[in-house]
């Protein structure tokens, strides 16, 4: 079996190569963060928290992991981070887990406006658990969202979080306005900044915590270029008592940790916990900055380069790193015919629902993609205009044989100018 295995790995390192990751949510991680995922740490159990765990032999753990606890504080400026949950989902039903009590109601954006599954979709656990109530867009053409609307939400149904937050929505929130609502109504302001991460970290986008955000969940694997997992960041007071405290704003951090354990999970995956903290280090240097400006100046020529190609943008453009392209209104195609062909010609994507999409969510009317992936590999605006030419070119009219050989050899051309980062040799 290991030939199948050492196959498999080089055909995804030459399948990752050869393509562009056009994914918003996919990046691709630097050597030293892939050196850490691949450590001995993944042989070690560490339940509990530095200097309360359940196990012996964590001299070296408990350093690992509170280095990426101070180092996650820093750099999204939280009293408290727990950094063990395994995904952004993870990590929001955690949230949940520490505020809430069975029944109770929490106001968050509906999925196919752009918000995400674990913010309440009636599939999920957390749906069955407590009551979702759902705000949106009041204008899908500008993306616009009419927050008197979420204040008469919150007014009428009395949440106890409402959530700001989003996996397919492409423009910044008014922070402030959802801090102010929920005051009014005295809920948790809870954001997923899921997406974002990384470009709250560079400080290019609005930080909710500075807005007044209690709980801040997140991955860790998005914009943010670290491993695939998740991330609590709170307010409150960290010397909070260990043991049942009461629901308390003060008592968040205490709250939020024994809600991920023992409540939600066992042991921490530690040599993810230490490919963070080195993921949290790199999002600490100024080029990390330069990288994530250069992810919004990608995602602004991407979106100018296809609506001047006749794609219908959701919300008229974007504010942030991801577009969402309404193909089969622009295009007479369903996304997921979009993402085929798209992967044929080496562009990597997803269909995702649009707001009110007549079509169901496996052959939705939308596509959503971003640049946070591209600007890893380098590419720059002198680059968008030749993207958006093949979107054009692959999903205009038909895509014979010849020209999608045509197209995926000249995406093969550019993309092996801008290799992923390598992994250390
Ligand atoms: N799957 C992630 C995304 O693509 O937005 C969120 O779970």
């Amino acid at each position: 079996m290991k030939a199948v295995f050492e196959n498999l790995i080089a055909a995804e390192i030459d399948r990752q190569t050869d393509g562009l990751d056009l994914i918003p949510s996919e990046n691709y991680v630097s050597a030293d963060v892939l050196a850490a995922l691949g450590t001995v740490y993944t042989n070690k159990y560490s339940e509990g928290y530095p200097g309360r765990r359940y196990y012996g032999g964590q001299v070296n753990t408990d350093q690992v992991e509170t280095i990426a606890i101070d180092l996650a504080k820093e750099l999204f400026g939280a009293d408290h981070a727990n950094v063990q949950t395994h995904s952004g989902t993870q990590a929001n039903q955690a949230a949940y887990n520490a505020w809430l009590e069975p029944g109770d109601t929490v106001l968050a954006m509906d999925l196919s406006h752009g918000g995400h599954l674990s913010h309440g979709h009636p599939i999920t656990a957390v749906a069955k658990q407590y009551k979702f109530v759902a705000y949106g867009m009041a204008d899908i053409k500008t993306g616009a969202i009419d927050y008197d609307q979420v204040d008469e939400l919150a007014q009428k149904h009395k949440p106890k979080i409402i959530l700001a937050g989003f996996s397919a929505y492409p423009r910044e929130l008014d922070y402030d306005a959802f801090a102010t609502i929920a005051q009014k109504c005295g809920a948790v302001f809870m954001a997923d900044m899921a997406h974002v991460a990384g470009l709250i970290a560079a400080g290019v986008l609005q930080n909710p915590l500075k807005a007044g955000a209690q709980i801040m969940t997140s991955t860790t694997h998005k914009t943010l270029r670290g491993p695939r997992g998740g991330l609590i960041l709170s307010r409150g007071d960290v010397s909070s008592p260990t043991k049942a405290p009461d629901k308390t704003i003060a008592n968040l951090p205490t709250l939020i940790d024994r809600s991920v354990f023992p409540s939600l999970q066992g042991g921490p995956i530690m040599n993810i916990i230490l490919a963070k903290a080195v993921a949290f280090s790199e999002a600490k240097q100024p080029e990390f900055k330069t990288y994530a400006q250069n992810i919004l100046d990608n995602a602004k020529a991407l979106a100018e380069g296809l609506k001047q190609r006749g794609f219908e943008l959701i919300t008229g453009g974007t504010d942030n790193h991801l577009i969402l392209l309404d193909v089969f209104t622009s295009k007479k195609i369903d996304g997921a015919e979009a993402e085929k062909r798209l992967e044929a010609i080496g562009l990597t994507t997803n269909k995702n629902v649009i707001p009110a999409d007549p079509r169901p969510a496996y052959s939705p009317s939308g596509l959503r993609l971003g640049t946070p992936g591209i600007t890893t590999r380098g590419l720059g605006v002198a680059q968008m205009d030749q993207l958006a030419d093949w979107f054009d070119q692959a999903l205009t009219g038909q895509l014979t044989d010849d020209k999608t050989k045509r197209l995926r050899q000249q995406v093969r051309q550019l993309a092996r100018q801008f290799p992923p980062p390598k992994p250390a040799s």
